[in-house]
């Protein structure tokens, strides 16, 4: 049996649609963040990092979100989240799998945890702040290669677009969220239109808005 570890609206979102996009058994683990859950010694031994979230499958335990997600397209073939191995499809499915968790997940990481980033208190708003910025032209990038194009790689919808949907979510509070970019804001309206994606949002007890 699958189980994830998991707490609403965090990075755990993404494995979590995915798993009902899917369409296969699961067990969901909430990870208590009110009460540091994520640092305790039990958890710890699943991700020695504290983070959220955590996939277990059988004798696996996978942490970081993006390595999940791949385990997942590959473990179910014919759900079709992924383009088959080798082809080209496949290698811009990578590209954005890569891009999505190495470029502009950190800088959320610097949006929501600035403290992590400075010695000095009076520092946070200037991190904030250059985070917001460099992810402003990030979502500009990712608008401008997605064009009119219904997904990501085009016509064949991949968990890629998963991700960017919750990438956008988290932009939601920033002074330019990424839902102001109109092709942007009609591909969120696309994904979160997905029955796998209400019910992920609807079990996470997410509420409006939610991008
Ligand atoms: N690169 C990691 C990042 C995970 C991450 O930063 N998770 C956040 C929630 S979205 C977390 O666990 N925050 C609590 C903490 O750092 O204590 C991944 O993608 O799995």
């Amino acid at each position: 049996m699958l189980a994830l570890h998991y707490y609403p609206g965090n990075a755990s979102l993404l494995p979590h649609m995915v798993l009902r996009e899917l369409g296969v058994p699961f067990e969901l683990r909430l990870v208590d963040r009110g009460q540091g859950a994520q640092k305790s010694p039990e958890y710890l031994k699943l991700n020695p990092n504290g983070r959220i979230p955590v996939l277990v499958d059988g004798d696996l335990v996978l942490f970081e979100t993006a390595a999940i997600v791949l385990h997942l397209v590959d473990k179910y073939p014919d759900a079709g989240l992924a383009p088959p191995v080798g082809t080209a499809e496949r290698a811009e499915f990578y590209k954005w799998m890569v891009h999505l968790t190495n470029t502009p997940q950190p800088e959320f990481r610097a949006w929501f945890y600035p403290h992590e980033h400075v010695n000095d208190e009076t520092a946070v708003p200037s991190v904030k702040e250059t985070a917001g910025q460099r992810l402003d032209r990030m979502f500009d990038v990712i608008s401008e290669q997605l064009g009119d194009k219904q997904w990501l790689l085009g016509e064949r919808f991949s968990a890629a677009d998963l991700f960017l949907l919750m990438l956008m979510r988290w932009s939601r509070g920033m002074p330019r969220p990424a839902r102001a970019i109109p092709n942007l804001n009609a591909f969120a309206e696309r994904v979160f239109a997905l029955p796998a994606v209400q019910e992920t949002f609807k079990v996470e007890g997410i509420r409006t808005p939610v991008f």
